[in-house]
């Protein structure tokens, strides 16, 4: 899975020439045991709003986390992503929208996270509307919060 998306990411920027690529930044999300406020099973930061264009390299700080997208939580026609468990894995980010995202063995303890690719995302009315186990639902909530 990584290969793939490696692969993706390599296409884009060839697409798209080196001035384009020299513009895409990459964000880095810890998977983490602690997170900052002290909640345990966190992706920090949970929240981002990031460039089209831009990759997002999860990252095993702590091991035992795994960054897998939420089926109906992303854009229509996107690939889905599976990072695998203590995997380092990175994403691009070309269609606007937002993007959430679970950790495998953590997602009924609430480690979900949201990426926001661009503004007034497309999907969001759809993505809100996917059910999610409870503490998954609450941390959600608190993420579709600082969507712009
Ligand atoms: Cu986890």
């Amino acid at each position: 899975m990584f290969k793939h998306v490696a692969i993706a990411a390599a296409a884009v920027a060839l697409v798209c020439g080196t001035s384009y690529a020299a513009l895409a930044a990459d964000h880095q999300v810890k998977m983490l045991n602690k997170g900052p406020d002290g909640k345990m099973m966190e992706f920090d930061p949970a929240f981002l709003q990031i460039a089209p264009g831009d990759t997002v390299t999860f990252v095993p700080t702590d091991k035992g986390h795994s960054s897998d997208s939420i089926n109906g939580m992303i854009p229509d026609g996107v690939q889905p992503w599976k990072g695998g468990m203590s995997q380092e894995i990175t994403v691009t980010f070309t269609k606007p929208g937002v993007y959430a995202y679970k950790c495998m063995p953590h997602f009924t303890l609430g480690m979900v996270g949201l990426i926001e690719v661009g503004s007034n995302p497309p999907n969001l009315d759809a993505a809100k509307g996917v059910r999610l186990p409870p503490l998954a639902d609450k941390k959600m909530k608190e993420l579709f919060a600082q969507v712009k």
